[in-house]
């Protein structure tokens, strides 16, 4: 237990990783061809005070939502670390979201404050007013916007709010199974057990250096990137999109790159990758979805290095990892490593019983990272874990002798398209909506870019004539982007099983060839 002298607020302790020489370069921001943008740590320390202030000044409930949708920007960090500062609770939104995602996330979590980018202040302050939030700022990728205006009113001074450890510090939304989302509660003692076994377990050193290339709206770019880089008080070379010219170009000065498996794809369709360009780099790490065989050796070959594959979620941040150490074991590709230091994980029967090494099962995981319960979801989160405390994962895979855990798949109907989650389930419900529709069923199959993609199949009503691409137009409207299916069939009827449910299993074998590289 803490006690109530011991700050267990997450930004205390990122701060105390702040090297000495507060005024060399923690982000390097510079745009290709671009002025030089560069931030000290020391701005880090007062601009995000600054908003910490700002926050303060608005007498908000403590564990206020701050949900935040704008691109990704320095300025955007500096708004995290303020949430955690202020001890308020920081909601990310992926950019893609359009306003039927948004309106959800906003009437569920009831933000105190919404920030979004100034070109979408419009629609996004109409919701947020809407569903009773006070203060809507806005925050361009340009540093635009009320939000800097009003804290640069605002003392650079401020002492991290009193927190304990299982105080909330985020709130994630994830997609669910049978159509809504939940948000997935992370605490300060969450996020920041984890981001210490990881600077441990991936040796992370003195003159790191970080190529920061992904989103910072999910689990991977915001705390396993960002965190590690910030606790081992390591600079960042930031890229506010993934380019993969770009990013080849800014490897030689970088130690540590963290990408989904799109991102690997990408950069080694580009010549300009080679063993020279990566002269500097100690640590290649992917994650968030299963990253092919192939890339792992095209990697290996072209490169010269193994990349570490690990596995985690947003309910739980990072849970297993291949070794970074040779003395730990090889890296193996197409596994995901061992549970990290901390992390009991089992493979289970349909029983709930463990089942030996080598056999397939459910993946159950228990932890000083595992989240604190899905948002205002007593019921849901009381169905996710077990009597003893366990996780469901809902990933399926085993656990060899040695204890290297692969995933073999999901008990969960989910599509993970270029790093990004799209459940089936909430796509069918959108497309079912639409006039003309009988029923859909939305698969996944393999592309050579995103690894996976969604496709559409789908039964007119009686008389109707379906248009599979306008209704994929029409779906534009309601969904973000990365969750629009790449193609919709229409047909007259659908595979069923016995007990009457669709077989996607033959869907997803119809349509595989579909994008073959
Ligand atoms: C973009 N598009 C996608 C897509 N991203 N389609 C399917 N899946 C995706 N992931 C489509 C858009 O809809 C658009 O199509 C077209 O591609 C161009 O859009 P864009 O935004 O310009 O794309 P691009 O910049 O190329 O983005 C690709 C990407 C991005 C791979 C860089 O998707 C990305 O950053 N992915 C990383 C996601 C991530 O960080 N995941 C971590 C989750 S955390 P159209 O037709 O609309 O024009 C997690 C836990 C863990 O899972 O373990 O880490
Ligand atoms: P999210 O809900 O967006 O955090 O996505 C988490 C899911 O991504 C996990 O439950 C896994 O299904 C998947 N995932 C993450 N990392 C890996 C990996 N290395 N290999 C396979 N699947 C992964």
């Amino acid at each position: 237990m803490s006690t109530a002298t011991e700050n267990q607020n997450l930004y205390a302790a990122l701060r105390a990783a702040f090297p000495a020489d507060l005024d060399a370069v923690a982000i390097d921001a510079t745009e290709p061809g671009g002025q030089p943008l560069r931030y000290s740590w020391r701005d880090l320390e007062r601009a995000s005070a600054m908003v910490a202030n700002l926050l303060d000044s608005l007498e908000l409930p403590p564990a206020s939502r701050i949900a935040v949708q704008v691109e990704k920007s320095v300025e955007a960090v500096l708004l995290y670390l303020a949430t955690l500062r202020a001890g308020h609770v920081f909601l990310p939104l992926n950019t893609a979201y359009q306003s039927a995602e948004i309106g959800y996330f906003v009437g569920n979590a009831e933000p105190a404050v919404v920030v979004c980018s100034p070109a979408n202040h419009g629609w996004v302050s109409k919701i947020a007013f809407k569903a009773g939030t006070r203060h809507v700022f806005t925050l361009g990728d340009d540093r635009s916007g009320t939000l800097l205006e009003r804290a640069s009113h605002c003392s650079d001074q401020h002492a991290p709010v009193q927190r304990a450890a299982d105080d909330l510090a985020a709130i994630l939304y994830t997609s669910g199974t049978t159509g809504r989302s939940k948000g997935a509660m992370l605490s300060h003692g969450n996020l920041l057990s984890n981001a210490r076994v990881l600077k441990d377990y991936w040796g992370w050193k003195e003159g790191d250096v970080l190529l920061h290339a992904l989103p910072i709206f999910h689990v991977h770019g915001l705390f396993v990137a960002l965190h590690g880089a910030l606790l081992n008080g390591s600079k960042m070379l930031w890229m506010a999109r993934f380019d993969p010219k770009v990013a080849i170009a800014k490897l030689p000065e970088a130690t540590v790159f963290m990408g989904v498996p799109t991102l690997y794809v990408r950069m080694l369709a580009d010549p300009a990758l080679t063993k020279d360009a990566v002269r500097n780099i100690r640590l290649f790490i992917s994650g968030s979805a299963p990253l092919l065989i192939e890339t792992f050796k095209d990697w290996q070959a072209r490169t010269g290095h193994t990349i570490l594959e690990r596995y985690g979620m947003s309910e739980t941040a990072m849970l297993t990892s291949n070794p970074y150490r040779a003395e730990d074991g090889e890296r193996r590709g197409g596994t995901v490593g061992f549970p990290l230091p901390g992390v009991d994980l089992r493979v289970v029967d349909d029983a709930g019983q463990a089942v030996p090494p080598g056999e397939i099962g459910g993946i159950q995981v228990r932890g000083p990272n595992v989240f604190q319960g899905y948002w205002r979801m007593p019921e849901k989160t009381a169905e996710e874990f077990t009597a003893d405390g366990f996780f469901k994962t809902g990933d399926v895979g085993r656990v060899d002798a040695a204890g290297y855990v692969t995933i073999v798949g999901r008990s969960k109907d989910l599509i993970i398209s270029g790093g990004y989650n799209v459940y089936p389930a909430e796509i069918e419900g959108f497309l079912n909506e639409m006039p003309g529709v009988a029923e859909s069923a939305v698969v996944g199959v393999p592309h050579p870019d995103f690894g996976e993609v969604g496709v559409a199949v789908l039964i007119g009503k009686p008389g109707a004539a379906l248009d599979g691409d306008a209704l994929l137009a029409a779906l534009r409207q309601q969904l973000a982007n990365f969750k629009i299916p790449k193609r919709a069939f229409v047909v007259e009827s659908l595979p069923r099983n016995t007990m009457g449910k669709v077989q996607k299993n033959l869907l997803r074998e119809q349509h595989k060839g579909l994008f073959a590289a």
